[in-house]
């Protein structure tokens, strides 16, 4: 028989959900709405700021501002949403504009938000920028469909911007996380893969996607990406890490094998979309080292979860570095 092994399961409370989860739902909100989720977040002066994506009731989505003191509670909500769809000047924003990442980038001197269009040719990474979250300018689309869960990396490498996406090509060949360039946010180009998702059995086959923004740690940036296993009961969305290296970031120091979180409570496991956990921004507390990751339970309600950074460094830090790839990567399978 073989032993039963004493050691506490490393991943199982690195990611602690908050006792007053979850922390909004559609019965906060200020006007009718369907549910509320997938928000990008940030911290500005004393506040967060959660950009929720919020549905109404025809399915179609905004963007709508909450700020809160304490990241938790006594969230003041803008009365109306704050970033609608405007398919009249921007046809791509048809049915509804989805899932926020927010970066600061310092040298632009504002936010830089990667967003879901919703095309009527499917859905597109488009980029808005903003300094206050009250008023926004439109970059416009820069990728065709299909692509989504984009963010933007803080800073350019070699003179150019970078930014993490999702395209999605037609046939089996899988959904895989890509990085491109940009001279100027608008243009962009070198594709190549990052991340690819695995097979068969992997609870990171076949489809994968960013979910926060990278976070900049001493030790590289930190990848908090979903898997999407497939079942007959449904989709499951769980989360894995990754590591890339600081100043090349094309290249992937480690990747974990095993997810980090996944949906167990009640409000993760049943709601318009069962068994979701999908963050879209976490916020590093640079004096405490704790992280707080907001996510979206299940499509319909706003979570919040904690860790810190140097458990979570040390856990990634344990996954194995992927082999050396070709650019495409289309010779590679895990
Ligand atoms: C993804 C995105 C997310 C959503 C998730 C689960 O494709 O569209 O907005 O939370 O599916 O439904």
């Amino acid at each position: 028989m073989p032993e039963k092994s004493n050691t506490p399961n490393p991943h199982a409370d690195l990611f602690q959900r908050h006792p007053e989860n979850p922390i909004l739902t559609a019965e906060d909100w200020p006007y009718p709405a369907h549910t509320v989720f997938n928000a990008g977040v940030c911290q500005l002066n004393d506040e967060t700021i959660l950009l929720v994506r919020v549905e109404d009731r025809r399915g179609h989505s905004h963007l709508t501002v909450a700020r809160s003191s304490d990241g938790v509670s006594n969230w003041r909500i803008d009365p109306k949403p704050s970033f609608a769809p405007e398919p009249k000047n921007f046809p791509e924003e048809l049915w509804g504009v989805e899932d926020p990442r927010l970066t600061w980038v310092e040298e632009r001197n504002e936010w830089i938000i990667a967003y879901t269009s919703y095309s009527s040719s499917g859905p597109l990474v488009s980029l808005a920028s903003t300094t206050d979250f009250s008023s926004f300018t439109r970059l416009g689309p820069v990728m065709p469909p299909d692509d989504k869960d984009a963010a933007v990396f803080p800073r350019r490498f070699g003179g150019r911007y970078a930014m993490i996406h999702r395209p999605v090509s037609p046939g089996s060949f899988g959904a895989h996380i890509w990085l491109s360039f940009s001279p100027d946010l608008t243009h962009w180009g070198d594709h190549h893969i990052l991340l690819r998702a695995r097979h068969g059995a992997w609870c990171d086959a076949n489809k994968i996607g960013l979910s926060p923004p990278p976070l900049e740690t001493p030790e590289g940036w930190l990848i908090l990406y979903h898997g999407v296993r497939h079942t007959p009961g449904g989709c499951i969305y769980r989360l894995g890490l990754a590591l890339l290296d600081l100043e090349k970031p094309w290249q992937v120091l480690h990747r974990s094998d095993e997810w980090v979180f996944a949906p167990e409570a009640p409000y993760e496991l049943r709601g318009d979309v069962n068994g979701v956990v999908f963050p879209c921004g976490w916020i590093l507390d640079a004096t405490s080292g704790e992280i707080r990751m907001y996510y979206g339970g299940a499509d319909s309600c706003m979570a919040l979860a904690t860790a810190q950074l140097a458990d979570v460094l040390s856990f990634v830090r344990r996954g194995p570095a992927p082999p050396l790839r070709d650019r495409i990567g289309v010779n590679n399978c895990d």
